[in-house]
């Protein structure tokens, strides 16, 4: 049946072949040719929105590569040439191809994200480098923008001193999510840690001539700039021929993306024509080895990829062009014996960190990994102690799930030092230095509160009088507290009848829940309509002080809870619960991953989000007897 359908594909293709010019799909028509039909099973659809930069050009180099590694499996391209209307029908026609899962790039999310979203009821969506609004698709990969606007304003301010400088920022696409969020990390931290001003904004559309030409108009208008801060190193290129040609002299600039060859960002800062690029990898090579694992199923893969960008200056540019010197990727020598693990577990505080505690340890035996795994008891202090037994025991790798955002600098310095990588799980931390850890997996918190919070809008929408809220939060300062306050926040901000009675800080456990729930109750009683607990055991704990009450949770107050674990489904069941927001705890597989990969020196990105669901008490039925924890 299936090579029925692909041999109807490759017809189909055969015959409009001729009706859409672009580079790749002859490429396709060639390789089709040249190999048997019988072997092809998948095909995959890749949709640029352009192929005229060199960074979009070594995206479709590595994916072509990455493809012609796989005998069964075949690719169409298409290029928009920077038309968006033109994307939107390119990815129609690829769909009317029979494509099987589709890799897309955007430069205007508002254009492309509805259409995306519609192939996404069809088929698997990868979004690589650009990304879209909201979640419709099956997998993200790209860079943090963010933080890459974040850093490069971090050298900017390095870079002028004590000076009041002026800055001219030359931005991308104005419509690209990409360089909307460069320009918010940049501007946010610009503002925030210097005196310095951003004088001026120019549209480079990300293209090197057209970067030069309107900072060419701007200068010769008397604007005198201190430093440059260009979205991409072609623009960067373009804004020092601009300066050039008008003799201008001193102005520092800054650029993005860091590729290794002609004109490329490393050889630009090498040859001191720019100051500092941003190694963005373009995703090309994982998009296309993800992909052929949604093709093939495998369970339990990621929503997001996040890519570690790495500065680069004069200081450190060689280490970057000496071909297969990559210094500043720490990965661990291969060895005779088992790869050596030390986890530093926060706790046993509730029911999700048991179920992580046990994938953790099956997955290390699974991937062959020696686990030394030493449990905290929820006290920051004896977690650091045990980090620095890991170091002392010279382990390969240290993962551990950070009780609170703070505080770190000391004990990861010391692992740094020692050349130990360090794997961030299910927790993130405040540090300046990001080169401090390796990777972070877990969950997108911030998206767990926004989801409670859509939820509670969605259900109360026929409501017009005040909702009062009481919210129980995680332990103070920790990544899932902070966040999921903020995602909540974020959206019940948007509308005057949701109003917070009270937060209360319940550390994840059951019994604070309970101790807070009845401590609310003393004081607000029957005023409250809704508990937003930041995790299924505080709520629990809080169903229990309801009906210690004599009212009824689910009913009298509406409960919405995060975890998703069993006994929230159970909750959920029985009609106490209203709503949990699923927070995946099954991280074992993911992290052995990363180990093997830093064992083979593989560079593996900077934060690994889990996909994950979310389940009111109609789902949760559905769901119920599948439920792994
Ligand atoms: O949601 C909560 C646990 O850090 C994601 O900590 C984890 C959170 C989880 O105690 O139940």
């Amino acid at each position: 049946m299936r090579l029925r359908k692909v041999l109807i594909k490759l017809m189909i293709l055969g015959t409009v072949l001729g009706l859409i010019i672009f580079g790749g799909i002859g490429e396709f028509s060639k390789s089709q040719k040249a190999n048997s039909l019988g072997q092809v099973k998948y095909l995959i659809g890749v949709s640029y929105p352009n192929l005229n930069g060199p960074w979009q050009l070594q995206m479709n180099k590595e994916i072509k590569n990455e493809i012609a590694r796989h005998d069964d499996t075949r690719v169409i391209f298409t290029d928009a040439a920077q038309n968006d209307e033109q994307q939107v029908q390119d990815i129609h026609s690829l769909m009317s191809y029979g494509i099987d899962l589709l890799i897309v790039s955007v430069d205007n999310a508002s254009t492309l994200t509805p259409v995306i979203s519609e192939v996404y009821k069809k088929i698997p969506v990868i979004v690589l480098g650009r990304g879209v609004k909201g979640y419709d698709y099956t997998l993200y990969i790209g860079s943090d923008n963010q933080l890459n606007g974040n850093m490069a304003a971090k050298e900017a301010i390095r870079l002028l001193g004590n000076k009041r400088g002026q800055i001219i920022e030359v931005e991308g696409n104005k419509e690209s999510l990409q360089a909307e969020e460069r320009s918010k990390g940049f501007r946010e931290t610009i503002q925030r840690e210097s005196k310095h001003s951003i004088i001026e904004t120019i549209n480079g559309n990300w293209l090197k001539d057209r970067a030069e030409d309107e900072l060419k108009n701007l200068l010769k208008s008397g604007v005198k700039p201190d430093l440059i801060y260009a979205h991409n190193d072609a623009m960067a290129l373009g804004a020092y021929q601009a300066l050039k040609q008008l003799k201008i002299e001193g102005i520092k600039i800054i650029g993005t993306d860091g590729l290794n060859e002609e004109s490329g960002g490393l050889r630009l800062v090498k040859q001191g024509i720019i100051d500092a690029t941003y190694i963005t990898p373009t995703g090309g090579t994982s998009a296309v080895q993800y992909a052929i694992d949604i093709l093939h199923k495998v369970p339990g893969l990621p929503k997001k990829i996040i890519l570690r960008n790495h500065e680069v200056t004069k200081s450190n540019v060689d280490s970057y062009l000496t071909e297969g010197d990559n210094s500043s990727i720490p990965f661990i020598k291969k060895k005779e014996r088992k790869i050596k693990l030390g986890f530093a577990q926060v706790g046993s505080e509730s029911e999700w960190r048991l179920a992580n505690t046990d994938s953790i340890i099956s997955a290390a035996k699974e991937a062959g990994v020696e686990l030394i795994l030493k449990n905290a008891d929820y006290s920051q202090k004896k977690q650091m102690d045990i980090i620095r037994d890991f170091i002392k025991q010279k382990v390969d790798v240290i993962a551990f799930s950070p009780k609170t955002e703070d505080g770190w600098e000391e004990v990861l310095m010391e692992a740094k030092n020692a050349g130990i990588p360090i794997i961030l799980s299910d927790r993130e931390i405040n540090v300046e230095d990001q080169t401090m850890w390796t990777s972070f997996i877990g969950s997108d918190f911030v998206e767990e509160g926004r989801r409670a919070g859509k939820w509670l809008v969605s259900d109360s929408k026929l409501t017009t009088t005040p909702l009062h809220i009481i919210e129980i939060e995680g332990t103070a300062n920790s990544a899932p507290a902070v966040d999921r306050k903020q995602g909540f926040n974020e959206i019940i901000q948007q509308n005057s009848k949701f109003q917070l009675l009270q937060s209360y800080s319940g550390d994840f456990t059951l019994d604070q829940g309970k101790k807070w729930m009845k401590q609310a109750l003393k004081t607000y009683g029957t005023e409250i309509d809704v508990v937003y607990a930041h995790n299924d055991d505080m709520a629990l704990g809080a169903i229990k002080a309801i009906e210690d009450y004599g009212l009824k949770p689910g009913v009298d107050i509406k409960i919405i809870s995060i975890d998703a674990t069993i006994k929230a489904f159970n909750s959920l069941k029985l009609g106490k619960m209203n709503f949990t927001v699923e927070c995946n705890p099954l991280l074992g597989p993911q992290l052995m991953k990363a180990v093997k990969d830093l064992e083979n020196g593989i560079e593996i990105p900077q934060k690994i989000i889990t996909a994950e669901e979310t389940f009111d008490q109609k789902q949760s039925k559905k769901e119920f007897s599948r439920r792994a924890y």
